[in-house]
């Protein structure tokens, strides 16, 4: 397989670069840690190390050094598509470089095999009560699949630490090909009580598959968005908690499954990807509540409102960033540039005119900014996805491509489980206290 190739070529120069690091650099310091930082939820620590991915605070997102912009750019599409293959971007996280458009394709031919669900993964799913969130559904379904791990059959067996991420590659490719069948499966399950089982079809790439699973009426239109929305959501370096999860439940040799699965529970939080859902909850309720759009004034005073009453503003503010999110503007732009009328579009762009000033007002976040889930939950209910308990299952799907590609990476370079130290309360309060004392 191309990234399997493209992996193995690449390894012996990124192996020597770890031990150059671990052994000859051992005891560089590179940050400091302040007593702020450990009961802040360890804000701004550099304690990680990833190359799929950075986030700079005044800029956002670069995927393998690239922006977003470049991205869509640079990437090879299909036939008559606008946005890039998903096999291409995957690559890309994977191997580091802009592939061709056959290596593009051969990813995606690779996914179309793997693209099957055994049975009692839905049988599963079916026996869940009606009710249950989709997000739980899911990580649900990713935990079954876990019985067809390869690396945790291999590791059974006594494979070797130097090919780890071989069995890594195997689970990843499987585990992504898998996740638009399950997804969709929970979508028609929750947005209709029926139990359609989807089937992937090896002519089109994995985005038109994906919408074409949904069931979208506008397939052409929203294929577009899915390969955008996948792309996007992908990764966000590695200390946010859903890549975070992956990363160190994977550090203990957790299988992918196991680690993706811990993953999507992270992700399913309010303050992190269930934001998407809790948006959408809101414009929706402000219309409602205005029958459309309302007046700037009214819109402050709601914002105002809901923040009075000790809740944040979902879809606004970050950890990292301090400028609103790229991957909000790409999601925006595509609205405006396809139905710039729509209700909801236009009532999220009237909170991004809006919230930021309101919560400057307020003082308290440091990122006034619109994230991500700012306008994710307009674009999907517009192509008619209106369950929005599912939106969080959606970025599941996106996040899976770059936490696996780090999954991978972290076991081609045999990183060691990660254990970071605690300490005491008093313990750091003496710290503090024996750093006053004059020497
Ligand atoms: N609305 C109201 N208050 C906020 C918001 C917001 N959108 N953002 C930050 N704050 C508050 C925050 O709760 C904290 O309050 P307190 O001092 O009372 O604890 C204060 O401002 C300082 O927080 P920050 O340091 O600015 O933000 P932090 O890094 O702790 O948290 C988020 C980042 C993203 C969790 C936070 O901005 C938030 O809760 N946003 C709303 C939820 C959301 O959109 N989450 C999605 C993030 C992206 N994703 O997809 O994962
Ligand atoms: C993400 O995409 O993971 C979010 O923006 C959260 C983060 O980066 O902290």
């Amino acid at each position: 397989m191309i990234i399997h190739d493209k992996i193995s070529s690449l390894l012996p120069q990124w192996r020597e670069r770890m031990r150059v690091l671990a052994k000859d650099h051992a005891d560089f310091v590179v940050d400091h840690v302040t007593a702020g930082q450990i009961v802040g939820g360890m804000r701004d620590v550099k304690a990680l190390l990833t190359d799929i991915s950075f986030v700079d605070s005044a800029e956002g997102i670069r995927f393998r050094g690239m922006s977003i912009p470049e991205v869509l750019k640079a990437l090879p599409r299909g036939r008559a598509m606008k946005m890039p293959l998903v096999g291409g971007f995957y690559y890309l996280l994977m191997v580091g470089e802009v592939p061709t458009r056959e290596q593009a394709l051969e990813v995606e031919a690779d996914w179309a095999k793997r693209a099957t669900v055994p049975d009692y993964v839905y049988k599963a799913l079916k026996a869940m009560p009606r009710e249950t969130h989709p997000m739980t559904l899911f990580s649900q379904a990713v935990l079954a699949l876990q019985n067809g791990s390869s690396f945790a059959k291999k590791y059974q067996a006594g494979m070797k630490k130097d090919v780890y991420w071989e069995s890594a590659l195997e689970d990843s490719l499987d585990l992504t090909a898998k996740l638009p069948l399950i997804a969709s499966y929970i979508y028609h399950l929750k947005a209709s009580g029926t139990y359609r089982k989807p089937k992937h079809n090896p002519k089109l790439d994995y985005g038109a598959n994906f919408s074409r699973m949904m069931g979208v009426a506008d397939k052409k239109g929203y294929a577009e968005l899915t390969r955008l929305y996948l792309i996007l959501h992908s990764d966000h370096e590695s200390g946010n908690v859903s890549a975070h999860t992956m990363h160190l439940v994977g550090s203990a040799l957790s299988d992918p499954f196991l680690s993706f699965s811990a993953a999507l529970n992270g992700l399913a939080g309010p303050l992190h990807g269930l934001a998407s859902q809790e948006f959408l909850a809101w414009v929706i309720e402000v219309r409602n509540q205005f029958g459309g759009v309302p007046t700037r004034d009214d819109l402050r005073k709601i914002a105002h409102e809901l923040l009075d009453s000790g809740k944040v503003i979902p879809g606004y503010g970050h950890a990292v960033l301090r400028v609103p999110d790229p991957r909000f503007t790409a999601q925006m732009e595509f609205a405006k540039k396809r139905f710039p009328d729509d209700e909801l579009v236009r009532l999220a762009d009237l909170v991004y005119e809006v919230v930021p000033q309101v919560l400057k007002e307020q003082g308290k976040a440091k990122n006034p900014a619109p994230n991500v889930d700012a306008i994710s939950g307009p674009l999907q209910y517009y192509y008619g996805v209106r369950e929005f308990d599912f939106y969080t299952v959606l970025f599941g799907v996106g996040r899976a491509l770059g936490v696996t590609a780090n999954y991978v990476w972290a076991r081609a370079l045999g990183w060691p489980i990660e254990r970071p130290k605690s300490i005491t309360t008093k313990m750091l309060e003496e710290i503090i206290q024996k750093a006053a004392q004059p020497a």
